[in-house]
């Protein structure tokens, strides 16, 4: 018999549907040291909310987090809010005792996140877990990726290769979303989801990145309002008024990483056929690891170690019971999905809140990816990094 632990997830969009589904499923094919029950949805509007909620058999729903936060039968404040309220209702939470999951990116800015990360440090003295949701990470082959590279199969590693390509902004009269404002998104394809490759790579190297040269850009500068929000993409009608995009649509940086390995990063919600192409590449000096969660179920990995002759990369398809998280579900060879990594999430988040294994990655180590995204936006606002090439035009 396992007690109970109620979840107040904040947020009924896309994520928020999504960690629902997640709460649910995992007491299903995981053992878990206390069963999920989430308790309560909340959403700014309340009958959205109230609809979201009788959809995805929520109990209770409500307009205001507040009540979240008040109520004394709630231990997990779970946000999956845009950016700007990351801040104000994480702090609130941790101040009340909650254990709290943070989707990413962690907040706005790092200052927001490193005060967040304190707030999160003082929690833990308390017992208190708090995670951001880099839901990356719990995807088996990456985390297999991860083993391989802690047990030296690649040895030092000399490059890391990561681009995350999404093209669901490629049409100029995709209608406007948060995502495109900089008040509420932080940034565009940068946080959203340039983020998560400085999680994947910080985490798989187990490197911080040091410095960064960076370039941003913005092809579409406004964009056909809708009034109701369609989630990724589609298109806004022509004659509709148009609203200014405050955030870059794509991102190119280099990284140097603290153990010298050179990194090059490319975020964009505009390459065009690529739908959500989340790719990374290691090189080092024994091996390499080649991973694009388009077929998220394998793992390519090259051993420069075989005698000549015998190399080259090979598909490893981690769909066996010995790699991570796989053998809770199906048998051998019928893969998984984008839905799973969250529930790896909730799997993993349940355990450190129940003392299993320690929190990962918490407040402080998503603040680290903040200040990564900040330095990128310093340093391609920056006109000195900028050298003209002499004679081209
Ligand atoms: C939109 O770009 C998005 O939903 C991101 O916000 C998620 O973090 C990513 O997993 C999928 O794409």
């Amino acid at each position: 018999m396992t007690t109970t632990l109620r979840v107040a997830i904040i947020g009924g969009g896309f994520m928020g549907r999504m960690h629902a589904h997640a709460w649910r499923t995992a007491p299903r094919f995981f053992d878990l040291a206390r069963t999920p029950e989430v308790a309560l949805l909340v959403g700014r509007d309340g009958d959205r909310a109230a609809a979201a909620a009788a959809r995805l058999d929520v109990p209770e729903s409500t307009d205001d987090w507040r009540e979240a936060i008040a109520r004394d039968d709630i231990d997990v404040v779970d946000i999956c809010t845009p950016g700007d309220t990351h801040a104000e209702i994480a702090l609130a939470a941790l101040a009340a005792g909650k254990h709290v999951l943070c989707e990413k990116p962690l907040a706005n800015s790092a200052a927001d996140a490193d005060r967040m990360a304190a707030a999160a440090d003082l929690a833990a003295a308390r017992g208190i877990a708090s995670m951001c949701g880099f839901s990356y990470r719990r995807t088996p082959a990456l985390s297999l990726a991860r083993r391989l590279v802690e047990s030296g199969r690649i040895g030092r590693i000399r490059h890391v290769r990561a681009q995350y390509l999404q093209d669901w902004l490629s049409d100029a009269d995709a209608p406007h979303t948060w995502r495109l404002d900089r008040d509420r998104a932080g940034s565009g394809a940068l946080g959203d989801i340039g983020a998560h490759s400085v999680d994947t790579a910080q985490w798989l190297t187990g490197s911080w990145i040091t410095e960064v040269s960076a370039t941003v850009r913005t092809f579409v500068p406004t964009r056909p309002r809708l009034d109701e929000q369609v989630g990724l993409g589609g298109r806004g009608a022509a004659d509709a008024p148009r609203e200014d995009v405050t955030v870059d649509d794509a991102a190119a940086f280099t990284a140097t990483f603290a153990d010298g390995a050179l990194g090059v990063f490319e975020a964009t919600r505009m390459a065009t056929g690529h739908r959500n192409a989340n790719r990374i590449e290691l090189n080092g000096d024994r091996g390499s690891l080649s991973f694009d969660f388009s077929a998220m179920n394998e793992l390519w990995f090259y051993d420069a170690t075989l005698p000549a002759g015998e190399q080259g990369f090979r598909r490893i398809d981690v769909t066996e019971p010995e790699h991570p998280y796989a053998g809770a579900w199906w048998p051998a060879g019928h893969g998984l999905g984008y839905e799973h990594l969250f529930t790896h999430q909730i799997v993993d988040f349940v355990d450190a809140v129940t003392g299993g294994s320690p929190i990962a990655p918490g407040f402080a180590e998503a603040a680290r990816v903040q200040r990564v995204l900040a330095a990128v936006e310093t340093s391609a606002a920056s006109e000195s990094r900028r050298i003209p090439v002499e004679g081209v035009l």
